[in-house]
């Protein structure tokens, strides 16, 4: 090529990636936008597959009115780059790493075949800066999921290295006229003065509160977003009388959050990805997010518009407003603070089966101990152990094992399992409704839940709080499927 043609053609790349990128920025501009399933130069669907190209990296991001600081990506926004397909598709994501750092992508809640779960030491290799690893699994199963790095996940995830997943039903009955997700996330500030390049080598011990025993060393977390915004960034959701909106709620904070819609009656018709059964509409009661969890809501836009609240009591809570704004009547209803909580072990109407018979059984209960020496100061433990010491469930393929949670301590656990999903039995001794299936059940202290996990999925998984600061202090345990019972907690980086 001439001198003059190679000019041109650099000129034209540069004119194709700015388009891609102003495109790429145009859509994320907005949380209206970020679910239309506009095609993108990085998604390619062929026939039932879809090709995605992830690339983890570091971007400088405006997250509040005036705070720019450097967040991880998949694919330069937070949330990262959503991943819309129709359930059966085929999906293949090719994830390259152009952070300083290792990474993965791990698919939280989805249940992906063992080695295509992201969980470095266990189920791949760690992915290395500069280097591509190729993730396949089939969308087989609809709902609201997401996906985040599992190296260093407490680090990684609080920068921000976490995206949405959403599989849509085929055989939908009656598709709501706006479909939305709502990433929540919680970040640290960067103090200033501080050379934030270098957050990740601080020692949270430094950023706590002095009393570690009240577990208020989450305040560390001072600011909140919605789908990457906060404050006076966030747009509004326009709507008009009428609507029929679902929203998909994503905790990928670690905190339990409290949504309020004020006097507006609301369904809740999934969690975690799974329907509820004859979801009846309420109202007045705020909806518990933990850690991990999902929930889709469903609501009519009424006659005016509203605010959709976190109640959780933060500070940075009351940054994170969703205006609903009603174009025919932007008249914001008045502020109505609920506080009864929703409890989703005791809504919609399951169908009753019979009970299962187990093959197996297993008891865990969940402990709190001051330890300086460890992350946030706390050490979390399951029957009295820190992982990799702690207990491992051992399952032949297709048990049906019985779990119990006691939780003993003083901090709330969002108890996630890989790769399955389990059904909710009991809670504090009383039958729950039936089928109420989810991957991440929060448990409260004093609280005791049974759960029945039928493990159908063969691989070694793991099972941990979705509090990632717990999970790293040593609140997480394995499911083994024998044969495969040799892999080496030790080994595990999660
Ligand atoms: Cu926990």
């Amino acid at each position: 090529m001439s001198k003059k043609g190679r000019v041109l053609t650099s000129i034209l790349t540069v004119v194709v990636l700015l388009a891609g990128t102003a495109f790429l920025l145009l859509r994320n501009s907005s949380f209206l936008q970020a679910t239309t399933g506009k095609e993108l130069s990085n998604i390619k669907v062929e026939g039932n597959k879809v090709t995605v190209d992830l690339v983890a990296k570091e971007t400088e991001t405006e997250l509040a009115p005036g705070v720019k600081m450097p967040v991880w990506t998949y694919n330069g926004t937070v949330p990262g780059q959503e991943i819309r397909v129709k359930q059966g598709q085929d999906i293949t994501v090719n994830l390259k790493n152009e952070l300083s750092v290792p990474a993965t992508i791990h698919w939280h809640g989805y249940p992906v075949p063992n080695d295509q779960d992201g969980v470095p030491g266990l189920t791949q290799e760690t992915v290395k800066p500069g280097q591509t690893f190729t993730y396949h699994f089939n969308a087989k199963m609809a709902g609201t999921y997401w996906y985040h790095s599992h190296e260093d996940s407490a680090n990684q995830v609080g920068k921000g290295l976490a995206g949405t997943l959403i599989v849509e039903k085929n055989d939908e009955q009656q598709k709501p006229d706006k479909d939305l997700t709502v990433m929540l996330q919680e970040w640290v500030k960067p103090m200033a003065g501080m050379d934030h390049s270098n957050m990740s080598g601080m020692d949270h011990s430094q950023m706590m509160t002095q009393d570690t025993s009240t577990m208020d060393h989450m305040a560390m977390y001072n600011l909140f977003t919605v789908n990457g915004k906060s404050g006076s960034l966030i747009d509004p959701l326009k709507v008009k009388t009428g609507d029929k909106i679902r929203v998909r709620f994503i905790n990928a904070g670690f905190q339990t959050r409290l949504m309020d819609f004020g006097n507006v009656s609301y369904k809740v018709v999934s969690t975690d990805g799974q329907d509820i059964q004859q979801p009846a509409e309420m109202k007045g009661k705020l909806l518990p997010i933990a850690a991990g969890e999902r929930y889709d809501v469903e609501f009519t836009v009424p006659s005016s518009s509203f605010m959709i609240y976190d109640r959780t009591d933060r500070p940075a809570a009351k940054d994170i407003q969703i205006l609903v704004e009603n174009k025919k009547n932007k008249q914001v209803e008045k502020e109505v603070v609920n506080t009864e909580k929703f409890d989703i072990t005791q809504y919609g109407k399951g169908k009753a089966v019979a009970a299962s018979k187990y093959n197996k059984e297993y008891k865990l209960a969940f402990e709190d101990v001051a330890d300086p020496s460890v992350d946030m100061g706390m050490r979390y433990t399951i029957n009295g152990k820190s992982f990799p010491n702690g207990p491992e469930i051992i399952v032949d393929n297709n048990d049906v094992v019985k779990i119990t949670y006691e939780n003993k301590g003083k901090a709330v656990h969002p108890m996630h399992v890989h790769g399955h999903f389990f059904k909710v039995l009991t809670k504090n001794g009383k039958p729950v409704t039936d089928n109420i299936y989810k991957d991440t059940l929060l448990v409260e202290p004093n609280e005791i839940f049974e759960i029945e996990l039928k493990a159908d999925n063969p691989g070694n998984w793991m099972y941990h709080c979705h509090d990632l600061h717990h999970a790293a202090s040593g609140m997480a345990l394995m499911v083994k499927f024998t044969p495969s019972v040799n892999a080496d907690p030790k080994a595990v980086k999660e």
